[in-house]
């Protein structure tokens, strides 16, 4: 009998003996799917013959998308302790952990079998009216709650120390803040017919790339909340009732903004592909989804807030100050993802599968518009302007 006392990379049938002797209630004939998606790990579905199943989601050595990517398996232990802190804040908007294995790098998990990942669902234009108070809750409660206004500061340096998480970071500096605009390992995939214009709107425009590298540097430095750290709408679970938040294997201390930010970028993707299906009702959902999750998101920051120890936490301007930081970053970095997505290395699908091509050029090019804003002009620092924004580029 197999004793999982030393790490190997695991395939469906090693999955159906894992389960068989790990989980109660799984000992009979178990079959075994892997379903994983994603770029980084494995993932597998197992059932038994009562139609009970669990996911079991591995780390490998490498990254799926690119064997370049030799990446530590520590990432499920990071992943796993992340759903666990967000299930203490939020506990009913991510998945339970059944078991983790820190030989083997790999956690058992409640299987969402009555979900969808909201991407895929939003590239057929199906639109969810709990999304904004749900994600908004997510936001707030998990970021919020993880700064220094509410954390003992002890226990925030401690989240901090295992929170380190050097190799997703480094990943997202690369892929995300650098290569786009210098495609320093020659990663970038740029779309036929596409590449002239993106050379002089982004390789040649020297501006953006400062603005960007101080975007980096916050990414480096600023360790304000313990982030998701890839809070994109291809990590989120969702069906007619509610949603669950997965995959938070890039969880860090960073910048709050971070997060808003990818979110923001990813409903723009949706838009941006409804508007290339002329799918005017979706896109006003977005419009309208847009706006009410980030305002949700800065009421219930701000309230959590309010219940701050912190000293100077009594000076309203202070937190005022705090959440306009947090408002004007997190429209900088939407720009920063929107770009990574649409040059770099991991692109989404809302874009790269419009047809004809001609179309996914038009909206390539409509959110590299709307992302230069972002980054570049400051005066970008609420939800209503960054509305506007979307109108200027909606007919051009
Ligand atoms: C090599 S991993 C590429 C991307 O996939 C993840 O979802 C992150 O977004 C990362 O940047
Ligand atoms: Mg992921």
């Amino acid at each position: 009998m197999v004793m999982y006392s030393k790490y190997f990379l695991m395939n469906e049938e090693d999955v159906k003996s894992y389960v068989q002797v790990k989980i109660k209630g799984f000992s009979g004939t178990l079959h075994s799917d892997e379903i994983g998606d994603g770029n980084l790990n494995y993932v597998f579905r197992v059932k038994n013959e009562q139609g009970d199943s669990v996911i079991v989601k591995q780390a490998g050595p490498q990254a799926r998308i690119s064997e370049d990517f030799v990446l530590s398996t520590d990432r499920n232990r990071i992943e796993t302790e992340a759903l666990i802190i967000e299930g203490e804040l939020t506990p009913s908007l991510v998945p339970e952990i059944l078991l983790f294995d820190e030989v083997m790098s790999c956690c058992v998990m409640e299987d969402l079998k009555d979900f969808e990942i909201m991407r895929k669902q939003m590239n057929v234009f199906k639109t969810y009216d709990h999304f904004a108070e749900l994600i908004s809750t997510f936001m707030a409660e998990n970021l919020i709650r993880t700064t220094d206004f509410l954390l003992d500061p002890k226990k925030k340096k401690e989240y901090q120390k295992r929170f380190i998480n050097p190799e997703l970071c480094e990943i997202t500096e690369h892929l995300v803040y650098t290569e786009p605009y210098i495609d320093f390992k020659k990663q970038n995939i740029l779309t036929a017919g596409n590449e002239e214009w993106i050379h002089s709107f982004v390789y040649k425009d020297t501006a953006l790339h400062l603005e960007v590298a101080k975007r980096k540097i916050q990414f480096l430095t600023e360790a304000q909340a313990l982030l998701h750290g890839d809070l994109h709408t291809g990590s989120i679970f969702i069906n007619d009732e509610t949603l669950k938040v997965i995959d938070p294997e890039f969880a860090f201390y960073g910048p709050i903004g971070y997060d808003v930010g990818n979110l923001i970028a990813n409903l723009t993707f949706a838009w941006a592909r409804g508007l290339a299906y002329k799918e005017d009702e979706f896109v006003s959902w977005i419009e309208e989804t847009l706006l009410s999750t980030i305002q949700l998101f800065h009421k219930k920051a701000r309230n959590i807030l309010a219940a701050s120890t912190e000293q100077f936490a009594v000076y309203s301007a202070l937190l005022d100050d705090y959440m306009e930081q947090i408002s004007r970053d997190a429209f900088a970095i939407a720009g920063i993802e929107m770009n990574r997505r649409i040059i770099g290395l991991a692109k989404v699908t809302d874009i790269t599968s419009i047809e004809p091509i001609d179309a996914r050029i038009t909206a390539e090019r409509r959110c590299l518009n709307i992302a230069k804003e972002c980054i570049l002009n400051k005066e970008i620092s609420h939800i209503q302007d960054y509305i506007k924004l979307l109108q200027k580029y909606k007919n051009g």
